[in-house]
């Protein structure tokens, strides 16, 4: 592995400052035009937070503060940040073609990434429907779900199961099979014809589990319990969960759950999607999700970590009977499937997947993260007797530390911390009062315990009020 220079770490020629902050240049941009998302917009522009660059585990602030990356950006830059050869890939290709029309013609970009990404998938997921972001690969995913069901003769199958606490994305399919109520209860009717199985987080059975708990596995029962007899097998279409719930604050799936949900879907004829927009790309271990747990889905939603972040780009990957359905029951030369994006295979997010799945193949990126798990399981739950702590868990490179709320104030006591970590120099993200850790796979053994450190010091003063 790389050793990382970063008491080398410069930015604009400017040496990065480890620890206090200086002075801010002035500001030469107002900040209310942006609507920022999922973001209290008065709160932050009263007090804003700006990023201006970043490298390997380090973004660097306005001000020129170097702030360890806790959380991949958002789940998502599994490699660390301005990767030479990503960087170098994207520059080439916006160079040498920047767009290339998305229907009806091609470029050997989107069909190299779709082979590759096709040969790391479990099972016969081998065809890749690309789209721009999570949100539009599960749309992708719940349409083709219907398509096929339509193709196969059965088109009244078009109920849609999710869970609770589920977070498939923000568009009206991603929350109508979500299961978080914020995001869905502004928003009118939604999809019909929708149904949710319980989450799976239980502190009574689960708290403080390192790695997959033991108990739980009976909870995909309601599947065939409850949900199946409610909407008859005939009527349902799909399945769709996370492997393990990252947005809403860390679910680890039981041991067994998953393989219990993938029986009682093949007994009854419904698709099983993966939704493995945070558990792809080695955050769990092996490439995917589905490896970590040994289950083949019928589909997988993939995005972030697919380009590193670096561009945005999301994938379905279906099973191959999936796709020679639908294209075979299609008339010849006609439009198999009336669905797709302007940007869907867009060169610059190929470039920057085919040199991503280069650099994990290079570095052995997934291996690592393997092998640095239980170090950063053994660290994280090093935090159990800090004030308010109530559950700790952890599955691969990834963690969450619960807290009691405080009265009649919840989310604010994890929020208070993230603000202190922020102010100390290092990135965590919180959700509710659960913070939420996914470290860059390249993270030293040091700087998870800085990064551990940083939070204990936090929790500590934010524990004192
Ligand atoms: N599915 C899952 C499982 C996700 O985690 C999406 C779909 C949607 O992806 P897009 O690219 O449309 O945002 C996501 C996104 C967080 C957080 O920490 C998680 C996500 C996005 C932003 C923040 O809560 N996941």
């Amino acid at each position: 592995m790389r050793s990382m220079a970063d008491s080398q770490l410069h930015w604009q020629n400017r040496p990065v400052i480890f620890a206090d902050s200086h002075a801010m240049p002035p500001r030469d941009y107002p900040l209310e035009s942006y609507w920022m998302p999922f973001t209290a917009n008065r709160a932050f522009k009263a007090a804003p937070r700006l990023f201006a660059g970043a490298k390997d585990m380090h973004y660097v602030t306005e001000d020129g503060r170097a702030v360890l990356d806790g959380t991949a950006g958002l789940w998502c830059v599994n490699a660390g940040h301005c990767r030479a050869k990503i960087v170098a890939a994207i520059q080439k290709q916006a160079a040498a073609m920047d767009y290339s029309p998305a229907f009806q013609m091609g470029h050997p970009g989107a069909f190299r990434v779709a082979e590759r990404v096709a040969r790391l998938a479990p099972g016969d997921l081998d065809h890749v429907f690309f789209a721009n972001s999570g949100s539009e690969a599960v749309d992708t995913a719940l349409k083709i779900a219907l398509a096929y069901h339509r193709a196969r003769g059965e088109s009244q199958r078009t109920v849609l199961i999710g869970r609770e606490r589920g977070y498939h994305g923000a568009g009206f399919g991603g929350i109508s099979v979500g299961g978080i109520s914020a995001n869905r209860k502004a928003f009118g009717s939604l999809l019909p014809r929708v149904d949710h199985l319980a989450h799976t987080h239980d502190l009574e059975h689960n708290a403080f589990s390192r790695g997959q708990p033991q108990w739980g596995a009976h909870l995909a029962d309601e599947l065939e319990n409850r949900i199946i007899p409610l909407h008859d097998a005939s009527n349902i279409a799909a399945v769709i969960v996370e492997p393990m719930a990252g947005s809403a604050g860390v679910l680890i799936p039981p041991k067994g759950y998953l393989e219990r949900l993938r029986q009682i879907c093949d007994r009854h004829g419904l698709l099983l999607i993966f939704d493995e927009v945070i558990t792809g790309f080695g955050r769990l271990g092996p490439c995917f999700g589905a490896d970590a747990v040994g289950v083949v889905p019928d589909m997988m939603v993939i995005a972030k970590g697919l380009t590193n972040g670096a561009v945005p780009m999301g994938a379905v990957v279906a099973r191959r009977g999936i796709y020679d359905r639908i294209v075979n029951a299609a008339p010849p030369d006609t439009i198999e499937l009336f669905h797709g994006y302007t940007y869907s295979g867009h060169p610059l997010a190929t470039a920057a997947a085919e040199a991503s799945l280069d650099l994990f193949e290079e570095e052995r990126l997934f291996g690592r993260g393997q092998e640095l798990a239980p170090y950063f399981q053994e660290a994280v739950h090093s935090l159990r007797e800090m004030p308010h702590v109530t559950d700790i868990r952890n599955l691969g490179m990834v963690a969450a530390i619960e807290l009691e709320s405080g009265p009649g104030r919840p989310g604010e006591r994890a929020f208070r911390t993230f603000l202190k970590c922020y102010e100390k120099g290092v990135l965590i993200r919180t959700t509710g009062d659960i913070i939420a850790l996914s470290p860059p796979l390249i993270i030293s053994r040091q700087q998870i315990d800085e990064l551990v450190g940083t939070l204990a010091a936090a929790l500590k003063e934010t524990g004192r009020n």
